[in-house]
């Protein structure tokens, strides 16, 4: 057996993490020859749902858990850990402006970063999950000038998976047939899915869409999905968000499979011309436990038009929270 590793996740008491604790806990993160030791952390006032879910997780009797340890401030809670799913975040209420929804959140950020640089193993791997999750994670890293920004990420793998499973479910094939689909830019509805390299069993599949299909119902489908699933169930994702969590830990530390790509949120290098000092979304490949953005894509006037906006959005975010970053 191999020796515990140390996973930290913040929000743990809240409905994503309800899926992603048991699921990591199963082995469907870092597989079933890693044990895990499980630091959960909440606010003060969450402490006794937190011990709920302890109980739970105790009555799994999980055979690789070798420990939980409940938290209520990050310092303590991403100690020595070597990967961190920060889920927790401030939600909107009500009469709250996208201003204030980043500011109050930069706060949270702020802190967990400067956690991170102080407590966590040096190799520590970050996704941000919690909203605005592009913004946050840019803010922790910034805070934590100990770690590469490389070692932040957000969270845009429930949108790839979104967009693989509305594709294969149009053309009519299983999401394992389908490959290279990708989605640039911010977590939000400005976000770009994009399948115009996208295959369906080694077969380009653009030849047999329809483009009014993809512009006026596939892509506004796939940056609507969480609100169309608020309005169904009337609570946002939970298992999908939770799953599109352990995927991306799961690929960004054991690869991605030849041939495919997937979708992170990084720090932009300046590839296709987008912004550096933002975190976007870009197709990475993953090998040896660390990512590489897919070069060469085809860029035609339509998608640079959406990168654009996006990338508009994200710096926008970063405007209004720059006053609040450390220099
Ligand atoms: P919940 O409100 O059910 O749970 C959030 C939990 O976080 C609560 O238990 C709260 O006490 C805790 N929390 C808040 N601030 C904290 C802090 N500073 N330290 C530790 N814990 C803290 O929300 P849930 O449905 O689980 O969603 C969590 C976050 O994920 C939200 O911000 C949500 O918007 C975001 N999402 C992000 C997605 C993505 O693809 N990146 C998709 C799903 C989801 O909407």
């Amino acid at each position: 057996m191999k020796r515990p590793v140390r996973i930290a996740i913040t929000g743990a008491a809240g409905s994503i993490s309800n899926s992603l604790i048991f699921r990591i806990a199963a082995g469907d993160m870092l597989g079933p020859d890693q044990p895990v030791i499980l630091q959960l952390i909440e606010r003060p006032e969450a402490m006794e749902a937190l011990r709920g879910v302890a109980m739970e997780l105790e009555d799994c009797a999980f055979p690789l858990v070798h420990a939980v340890r409940l938290h209520d401030n990050a310092e303590d809670g991403f100690s020595k850990v070597h990967f961190a799913l920060l889920v927790g975040a401030k939600p909107r209420g009500k009469g709250m402006e996208r201003k204030d929804l980043l500011e109050a959140n930069a706060e949270i950020f702020s802190v967990q970063g400067r956690a991170l640089n102080d407590h966590a193993n040096p190799d520590v791997k970050v996704l941000v999950v919690g909203n605005p999750a592009n913004t946050n994670a840019l803010i922790a890293s910034r805070n934590a000038p100990g770690l590469s920004p490389s070692q932040f990420t957000a969270m845009s793998r429930l949108d790839h998976n979104r967009a693989k499973g509305s594709l294969a479910n149009h053309i009519g094939a299983n999401p394992a047939d389908v490959t290279r689909v990708a989605v640039w830019g911010n977590h939000s509805a400005t976000q770009y899915p994009d399948i115009r390299n996208a295959e369906a069993f080694g077969e380009p599949v653009m030849p047999n869409l329809d483009a009014k299909w993809i512009s006026e119902t596939f892509i506004p489908r796939v940056q609507q999905r969480g609100a169309e699933i608020i309005a169904a169930r009337g609570q946002s994702s939970a298992a999908s968000a939770a799953n599109g969590a352990i995927d991306h830990m799961r690929d960004w530390v054991k690869g991605t499979p030849d041939g495919d790509f997937v979708s992170m949120c990084i720090p932009s290098d300046g590839s296709y011309g987008v912004a550096k000092g933002i975190v976007y979304s870009f197709p990475v490949r993953c090998r040896f436990g660390r990512y590489q953005i897919v070069q060469n894509l085809p860029i035609d006037d339509d998608a640079k038009q959406r990168m654009k906006a996006t990338e508009q959005e994200l710096l926008e975010e970063k405007a209004a929270v720059e006053h609040l970053l450390p220099a």
